[in-house]
Parts: structure tokens; sequence; C-alpha cells
């Protein structure tokens, strides 16, 4: 999964620690080119004394006692050994420093990959100034490099995933008044109505009784198509007929499961194009009516910044809490998962991974960073 994502970032770490490596090498050159001059300057300097002229001092081929004047003298040799000591130590530092000049050209490559797979450019500026924050004149001890660009990539984007506030669904609807009101919000074609009946289906596997409002009474065979859904679950469906007020089915759905203290009220709704004004109204009006406890965002992960670009309308217009993100099963990039939860701040609550009923998983940050980077 992800595959692209993953093999990029893994081009960066691999780059990185090539570009550690180049510039080690570069730092040896130039020391022991140091340590050479200073070693014959110092050998030059010392014969100066001895002779009074510039010359250059052969080493000695005859035993040393007999040849004394003609080097350096003892104290000479210790301040040649003495520098050289120095250098050679700095050769054998156990760590090394980053500097933006030296990652310049692979950071601007990483962020051109990111919004390749689906990154807002948003976020991609995002990742690149928290990754420069935890990479940059840092002392890094060599021998673990590889470790930390691994951690500080995942730990920036666990942030760039974290929300301003988490969601437990389970907990939320154990926890709060019946029915906990759920609505279910996206563009056509997204998954809702294949999501709300996965989600049927995960909450009675937790023990929890649900009731489905068909509130897509716009599209054809939208009834029809959540009706067909309920029946396989064993659900039961409060329905008006096609072109009824999607407000009121709702409102006769929570109506139905408070009479039958039903834990929780799944509601549909209709799609079009989010930049439909009357879908807004429509949308806006749901709301009022029904005041939900979680209003819930679907978008296709296969649609990357058009996913992005939905969600915050949403978000906008009547304000999302959480977003379940469908088809990430079918080669999905990835890229609109951190983009959606980084540009809303909302967090990602589950993912649609196929399309049976229990293709209905958990999102789990860390799960996803390590889909990304092994
Ligand atoms: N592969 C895959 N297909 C999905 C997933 N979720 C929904 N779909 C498919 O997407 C299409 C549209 O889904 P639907 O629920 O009707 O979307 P809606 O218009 O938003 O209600 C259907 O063919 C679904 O089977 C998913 O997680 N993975
Ligand atoms: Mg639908």
């Amino acid at each position: 999964m992800f595959n692209s994502l993953r093999e990029q970032i893994k081009k960066f770490i691999g780059r990185t620690e090539e570009i550690a490596t180049e510039k080690e090498i570069k730092e040896i050159r130039i020391l022991s080119e140091n340590v050479t001059r200073k070693t014959e300057d110092t050998a030059l300097h010392a014969s100066d004394k001895t002779t009074g002229q510039m010359q250059t001092v052969k080493r000695p081929t005859e035993p040393v006692w007999l040849t004394q004047d003609a080097g350096p003298s003892k104290q000479d040799e210790k301040e040649v050994k003495l520098t050289a000591m120095t250098q050679i130590k700095g050769i054998f530092k156990k760590t090394v420093r980053l500097t933006e000049k030296d990652l310049d050209g692979i950071l601007t490559d990483l962020q051109m990959d990111l919004i390749q797979n689906d990154v807002a450019l948003e976020t991609s500026e995002a990742i690149l100034e928290e990754l420069k924050e935890r990479l940059l004149d840092k002392d890094i001890d060599k021998d673990s490099l590889d470790l930390y660009i691994r951690v500080s990539i995942k730990k920036t984007l666990f942030d760039i995933l974290t929300p301003d506030k988490e969601v437990d669904l389970l907990e939320m609807i154990s926890e709060g008044e019946k029915p906990f009101k759920i609505i279910f919000f996206g563009v056509n074609g997204t998954g809702k109505t294949t999501t709300i009946a996965k989600m049927a289906r995960y909450l009675m596997d937790n023990d929890l009784s649900v009731v489905i409002a068909a509130g897509d009474t716009f599209r054809a065979g939208a009834i029809e198509q959540i009706e067909k859904h309920a029946n396989n679950l064993g659900v039961k469906v409060i329905k008006h007929q096609k072109t009824a007020d999607a407000a009121a089915v709702i409102y006769d759905a929570i109506e139905h499961a408070k009479a039958r203290s039903v834990d929780a009220v799944l509601a549909d709704t209709a799609g079009r194009m989010q930049t439909n004004a009357n879908l807004m109204d429509e949308m806006k009006k749901i709301v009022r009516v029904n005041k939900p406890d979680l209003k819930i965002f679907i978008g296709d992960s296969l649609t990357g910044n058009d996913a992005l670009e939905q969600a915050e309308t949403f978000n906008n217009e009547i304000g999302i809490d959480a977003v379940i993100l469908t088809k990430m099963d079918a080669d999905a990039k990835g890229g609109s998962a951190l983009s959606i939860s980084h540009i809303t701040k909302r967090p990602v609550i589950y993912v649609g991974m196929g399309q049976t009923y229990k293709d209905l998983k958990k999102f789990d940050r860390e799960w996803f960073i390590n889909q990304i980077i092994d």
C-alpha cells in the first residue's frame, strides 16, 4: 500500500545518508590536506632555524641521534604531532551536522514527490518545515543516522496527522445520550452509502443497535440501495419517497430510535458537487433540524486534491467532526489522508478497505505511517 510514497521516502533517506557520507569524505580530505600542509610548514620552519635559509628538510636516512641537528627539534616534532592528533580526532568525530545547504536539493525533490502523491502544496510545505527543524544543524550520531532520519519523518507525519480533537466513536456512542446521531456527508460516488452499511455492521459487532435513515432522497435508486444493504444486515431503515425532505426523514429516524432506545442513528445524505449551493443549503437544514452528535465527511482517497477541496468546503459550510476515507484498498497514494488531516485539523477515524461489509478499518496514525516508512 502507498508504494510510491514509500519509495520516495526511502529514496530521501538514502540520499540524506549519501550526503552525510560525502560530507564526511570531503571533511577528511580537507583535514588531511591541512595536516600535510601544517606538517610541511612546521618542518620547513624548523629547518629555517638551524640553517638560516629556506629549504625543505629531507627525512634523515641515518639514525636520528646522528642527524638530530638537521631535522626538526623534539619540541617541533611534538607540535606537529599534536596538531595532527587534534585534526585526526576531528576526522573521527562521532556526529554529523547537516545544513540547509547540504539538503536543499533533496528536500525540494522530496516536496515534489509528496505533491505527486496527492499531498497538498500547503501540507508539503508544513512537512518540509518540520523536517528541517528536526534534521538541520543538529549533531546526529553517525552510527544511527538512518534511524534518526526515519524517526524524524515519522514524528513529522504524526504531527501532521494529529487533529485538534480526537474522536473515539465507540466511546462516544457508549457514553453519549441515546440515540447517538451520526450524519454522513460527501459528494456522489465517494462511498457514503457503502460506508454506512459497513458502519452499521461494525457497530452491531460492538453490541450497539442501529437505525439507518435513507436521507439521500435526490439520487435515483438511492433509497433502494440503502434498503438492500439494511436488509442484508438486518437493520431497520426509515425512509420517505424520493424527493422528500431529507431533514424530515432523518428526524423520523431519530424519533424512531428514541422510542426504541436504539444506540445510534446513521443518516445517509445526497451527494452532488460540493459547489452546488442547493446541496449545501439542504445539508445546513439537515444539521439545523437534527443537531447531529457527529458529522462525518466521506472522502474518496483516490481523488487526491479533489477530496481535500470537498472536505474543506463541507467543513466551512457545515463544520465536520471527523473523516472517513474510502477506497484505500484501490491503490490510493496516501497523500489525501495527510492533507485532509493537516488542513481541516479533523481526524481520519476509519478507512474503507474494500467493498464488503467488514472492510472498514479503524484509522490508526501509527499504522498509516508504518505503511509509508518501514
Ligand atoms: N474498492 C472500494 N470501493 C468502495 C469503497 N467504498 C465504496 N466503494 C465503492 O464506491 C462506489 C460508490 O459507493 P456509494 O456508497 O454508492 O457512494 P455514495 O454515492 O457516496 O453513496 C460503489 O461501487 C462502492 O462499492 C472502498 O472502501 N473500496
Ligand atoms: Mg449513496
